[in-house]
């Protein structure tokens, strides 16, 4: 397979300004005639190209007149047609098989309903097209189908004539006024009951709101709406932008590869981030619902209205959109517990990334499958990229610079670097050493050592920064990174103000004056940049910052340091001071001044993987068992405070109101500790939540504490869950992947079991990823001594590849790990991923993750 080059761009050779499409809609055999008007671009001659995939053209015609066979040919799937004049009309005619669409990649069946996916590269799946985002055509769409089995005909824009045909067909007719790519294009039939609504814009015009979903799901669509509603009013006070159509529906499907796609007004989404109610979702699930809802909404400006030129750019819409989703779900709810959320989220997901085979820069150089890079550095990275421009230019400069963006490009195909000029023209602000944020791989590290000269009362603080090198990228150039810092008086707990450094050289000094005594160093406060800091910074500075730092993010960061250490001594076999974690989460939990939400984040132990991260050399069983080890201990010596917590915070009644999440969220936190104590009736009260909850927040976190042990408890806890819910397929995955979670020496043993389960299916990515990518997760189990996970993963890697090479592919990074995991782990991982690149006619997708995984 051929790889793809950033610096390869050239604009198309032609045009479509206009396309017409119809379908003959059927599950079994659907036809789809196009209608596309050409343009050549330029002065050439080279011939039409019209991506295809998978497709063979039944008929071509030029300007009204059929081709025959030897006017066109076949060129890696592609149709080439020679075209003597600037303009043409160009028909083609295809069939397509939706319900053997087991890639969920173009059109596709899911639960009785036709739907398409054509982001990144599906929509030549469907029909010949230049598949390729810079090409902006207005659709008219042309749908007929079954009445009864299809009597909702959905596609972009706005709908405008609908009729009755023969034998019990029907039709509709939609029309998206706005030019767009062919990735945003989206159609959706079936039997769908609508939850509808209405959103008057800022400039009074009325919008249709409509979530699409089978009937019996009606009622779990209210928080989805509501976030709609939320999310529209949101981007009008906060960017100035209003929804452009009559018309804005969102469909949930069952099989779906993303989490939801942003198609023009016809958004269509994973039915995970659209389906909620308190008995079948958490309170994570609800954010996730409401986040997700708030991203695809967003991208009509930022994606839609304003498209990517190429691939290469995916970050421009993904990151900047990232970035506006959580801004508005930090206002939605509490902006420190967000803040901290979505750090831990970029040091899970990025940070690993970043310093494994598969680094990419967030605008990528290179690729040989596009569905490869929507990765957590495109979006989590990306996203604290636009944060940090944000940081510097302050809101009124920043909001300046998006108005210019969206002014300058609307109806265009841009590029990161159309983005970052806006922001320095409309910001003024001037970002050329910040472009290497763009470009350059790896989480750069800052190391920072404080002085304090009691003479002069003068602190120096000197910070040094390194990029390590990344696949492709052996030397790094140092990087612009903004610092929040805050120097605090040990007496009085207070600082006088907070600085932004702007750290540009390799090494920098920056002096404060006038302090009588050394101060305490708050460092990247609320994590202005994207880095790993190491300190000096002494336990006791530690302890002091997690019981003072007026920034939560700092604060909670103070008290996950204090924990590493602790546990990084306990990993290498020192006697570490556990006291020190001990009394810092005694503190925490009773300064009744803190937000629950809070204090449930700060007290939590670092995860066993982020704690991997720290090491050079990672060694599962010793990092499970000191965390072990120190949870047990936190348990047993606040046992009371646990049992007081857990008895206190027990609600009447539901609600979402945050305070009432963050009980939850605490009281959990609570049973958590007060089981890992060792305390006899543990599981008991554990049990006991799992039966009287009136939520699946506290069900399910019940049923994860329980899974973590031997018990009783445990084995009828699962049972009575999985009885359950098992006629629902989005919570029986939690049963799924609650046990792939499980901190339990049978893990293992156990996923091979439930790979076997009668409910265990390859063919529903989220099945696939609540039982394979929820273990290959959890770092204990999957990195077993025995290798027995890494066989596992392979095996289902191998089995998935025909059916959804795309999901496939997004459990092959956990396998590429292998250097940090020392010599005998690291050879059972390559020999699992030799076995699967063995494997012939393997995916693009798959042979791309694993061929750099090996290297
Ligand atoms: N649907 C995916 C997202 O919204 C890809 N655009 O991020
Ligand atoms: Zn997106």
């Amino acid at each position: 397979p051929a790889v793809i080059r950033r610096s390869d761009y050239r604009a198309p050779d032609w045009l479509v300004p206009d396309i017409a499409l119809r379908f003959e809609l059927d599950a079994a055999l659907t036809t789809v005639r196009a209608t596309l008007s050409v343009t050549r671009n330029g002065q050439h001659d080279r011939p039409l190209r019209l991506d295809g995939d998978g497709l063979v053209p039944l008929e071509v015609r030029v300007d009204g007149r059929v081709l025959d066979q030897a006017e066109w040919h076949l060129e890696a799937g592609a149709l080439i047609l020679t075209l003597p004049n600037d303009a043409h009309q160009v028909e083609t005619l295809v069939e397509l098989a939706p319900e053997r669409n087991s890639k969920l990649m173009g059109l596709y069946a899911s639960g009785g309903l036709l739907c398409t996916q054509c982001e990144a590269e599906g929509f030549r799946r469907i029909t010949f097209f230049p598949d390729r985002p810079d090409i902006l055509s207005r659709y008219s769409v042309h749908m007929s189908a079954a009445k009864a089995r299809f009597p909702i005909l959905l596609a972009n824009g706005d709908p405008v004539e609908q009729g009755e045909g023969d034998n019990g067909r029907h039709w509709a007719v939609w029309n998206d006024p706005y030019p767009k790519p062919c990735y945003l294009f989206a159609l959706v039939a079936g039997d769908l009951a609508c939850n509808a609504d209405r959103f008057v814009t800022m400039s009074g015009r009325e919008v249709q709101l409509g979530i699409w979903v089978k009937e019996a799901d009606l009622p779990r669509t209210a928080h989805a709406m509501q976030a709609l509603k939320n999310s529209m009013a949101w981007d009008e006070r906060v960017y100035g932008r209003e929804y452009d159509l009559d018309v804005f529906n969102i469909v949930a499907v069952a099989d779906f590869n993303f989490g939801a796609m942003e198609n023009k007004g016809l958004n269509i989404f994973n039915s995970r981030y659209i389906l909620a109610d308190p008995d079948t979702a958490t309170d994570i699930d609800y954010d996730g619902v409401e986040g997700v809802v708030a991203h695809e909404y967003f991208h009509n400006w930022s994606g839609n209205r304003v498209t990517c030129r190429d691939w290469f750019q995916l970050s421009l819409k993904e990151g900047f959109t990232v970035f506006r989703d959580q801004n508005f779900s930090a206002d939605m709810g509490s902006h420190a517990v967000k803040r901290i959320e979505d750090v831990r989220i970029l040091r899970a997901g990025q940070f690993p990334e970043d310093s494994g085979p598969l680094a990419h820069p967030v605008r990528p150089e290179s690729y040989m499958e596009i569905s490869n890079f929507y990765t957590a550095t495109i979006y989590n990275k990306g996203a604290e990229l636009i944060r940090m421009i944000a940081l510097m230019l302050g809101p009124e400069r920043f909001r300046a610079g998006c108005d210019l963006y969206f002014d300058r490009h609307d109806g265009q195909a841009a590029t990161c670097e159309d983005f970052v000029r806006a922001m320095e023209d409309g910001g003024g602000i001037d970002l050329g050493q910040f472009r290497l944020w763009y470009e350059q791989a790896g989480t750069p590290r800052v190391r920072a050592l404080m002085a304090h000269d009691p003479a002069s009362g003068t602190v120096e603080l000197a910070l040094t920064q390194s990029v390590p090198p990344t696949p492709g990228q052996p030397e790094k150039q140092p990087m612009a990174i903004p610092l929040r810092v805050a120097l605090f008086d040990r007496a009085t707990g207070t600082h006088h103000g907070d600085e932004l450094l702007k750290l540009t050289q390799a090494e920098q000094r920056f002096t404060f004056p006038d302090f009588a005594a050394a101060p305490v160093l708050s460092i990247n406060r609320d994590f202005s940049a994207p880095v790993i800091v190491d300190s000096d910074r002494s336990q006791a500075d530690l302890a002091f910052l997690s019981a003072h730092d007026d920034d939560p993010f700092a604060r909670y960061e103070a008290m996950q340091q204090l924990m590493v250490n602790v546990l990084v001594g306990r990993i290498g076999g020192q006697s570490a001071d556990d006291a020190a974690v001990v009394d810092a989460i005694r503190h925490t939990l009773t300064d009744s001044t803190l937000d629950p939400a809070f204090v449930a984040e700060a007290i939590r132990l670092p995860s066993e993987a982020y704690l991997g991260d720290q090491m050079h050399m990672v060694d599962p069983d010793a990092i499970h068992a000191a965390r072990d080890a120190l949870q047990h201990r936190i348990g047993a010596e606040l046992e009371p405070l646990w049992r007081d917590i857990h008895a206190r915070l027990r609600a009447n009644g539901f609600s979402l109101s945050p305070a009432a999440k963050g009980a939850r969220k605490l009281r959990n936190a609570a049973l958590h500790y007060l089981v890992a104590s060792g305390a006899a009736d543990g599981p008991a009260i554990a049990f006991d939540q799992f039966s009287q909850a009136d939520n699946m927040t506290e069900r399910q976190a019940a049923l994860g504490t329980l899974a973590n042990g031997e018990s009783a408890e445990r084995i009828a806890a699962l049972d009575i869950f999985y009885n359950r819910y098992r006629a629902d397929p989005l919570t029986l995955d939690k049963w799924f992947q609650t046990q792939a979670f499980a901190f339990h020496p049978g893990t293992v043993d156990l996923i091979e079991e439930l790979g076997r389960h009668k409910d265990f299916t390859l063919t529903n990515p989220n099945r696939v990823r609540a039982l394979y990518g929820a273990f290959s997760g959890n770092q204990w189990a999957f990195h077993h001594r025995s290798g027995k996970g890494y066989r596992l993963v392979a095996d289902c890697i191998l089995a998935l590849d025909p059916i959804n090479p795309q999901t496939a592919a997004r459990l092959v990074p956990p396998l590429g790990r292998w250097k940090r995991f020392g010599p005998e782990r690291a050879g059972l991982m390559q020999a699992e991923l030799r076995r699967i690149l063995d494997r012939p006619g393997l995916s693009k997708d798959v042979l791309e993750q694993v061929r750099k995984s090996l290297d």
